[in-house]
């Protein structure tokens, strides 16, 4: 995800709910969620069958970028999936059109949320789907499709991995901390990125690289590493997994502080880890990584 997707059909401007109480959503969260799980499950049952059966590859924003025809043909499986379970929806998805909807729900969606991985068969790569309300999640899932993990989770309702609630375990200190990060496609902003991370690793634990931000978002709720990172993602990329992480009791935010921002940047980790990192981040020139 390189340029930051102008995709205001996220519903923001039309509806003045507050999505921070669960009973004043415009419908039931963990409805939601159920659908979510379902509807994710069936579209990384195709992505595993039609990977063994061979697939073809182009590419995007740049050469490194790729899009395949299982991530289309799972785009459309979800926008089918979806609009049979809630047909007045809204719905915004990595590699199709916005569709607006009249509920006050717009699900957003990646059909392969780590298309490289997906490509070289290297794990994980996974499905993941948000219900969304004014921009913020309140219902989501994340399917990793060669193992068939499945997380959820719903406002007010907790972070499931299977039948097990999640919680974020504990913040070590910095100098202690697992961190996980990404790297855009563009080599000017992955240079940069490169540049944070070379700044910032002789004060971590160490860093790890999977290549799948709703699956570092997961990790950070079942504790696999203790804070992730990233800028220049688009909003499929993170609103399952943000969710994922908040209701397991952990914080998501901006970079910059701010609410979080897929594309200028976030970070996700226990609350008590998230300020000293945020604090190395912007002292090794996390701030500058996005320059529009
Ligand atoms: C990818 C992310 C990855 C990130 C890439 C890209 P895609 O999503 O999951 O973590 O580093 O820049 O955004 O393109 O495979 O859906």
């Amino acid at each position: 995800m390189e340029q930051r997707p102008s995709r205001l059909a996220l519903g923001m401007a039309f509806f003045d709910i507050d999505a921070s109480s669960p009973t004043d959503l415009p419908a039931d969260a963990q409805e939601l969620a159920t659908v979510a799980l379902r509807v994710a499950v069936s579209a990384a049952d195709l992505v595993r069958d039609r990977r063994a059966h061979g697939f073809g590859v182009d590419t995007k924003s740049t050469v490194t970028d790729m899009v395949t025809d299982v991530d289309r043909a799972s785009d459309a499986l979800i926008r089918e999936l979806l609009t049979q379970a809630r047909p007045h929806d809204g719905i915004v998805t990595e590699e199709d059109d916005d569709i607006s909807g009249s509920t006050g729900i717009v699900w957003i969606a990646d059909p392969i949320d780590g298309t490289t991985n997906f490509v070289y068969g290297h794990r994980p790569y996974q499905v993941a789907i948000a219900a969304t309300v004014d921009g913020r999640p309140i219902a989501g899932a994340v399917v990793e499709v060669e193992s068939n993990d499945r997380y959820h989770a719903a406002l007010g309702a907790g972070s499931y991995r299977g039948c097990v609630r999640l919680r974020v375990p504990y913040a070590p200190p910095l100098e202690r901390a697992l961190v996980a990060t990404g790297f855009g496609y563009s080599p000017e902003r992955r240079s940069r990125q490169a540049r944070v991370v070379a700044g910032i690793i002789t004060d971590i634990r160490d860093i790890r690289r999977l290549g799948a931000a709703a699956f570092d978002l997961c990790s950070v709720a079942a504790g696999r590493v203790d804070a992730y990172y990233e800028h220049g993602l688009g909003p499929w990329d993170l609103a399952a997994g943000e969710l994922i992480v908040t209701e397991a009791g952990g914080a998501v935010e901006g970079i910059d502080g701010g609410l979080p921002d897929a594309y200028r940047g976030i970070i996700a980790a226990h609350r008590d880890l998230l300020g000293p990192l945020r604090e190395l981040l912007i002292a090794n020139g996390a701030l500058e990584v996005i320059d529009n």
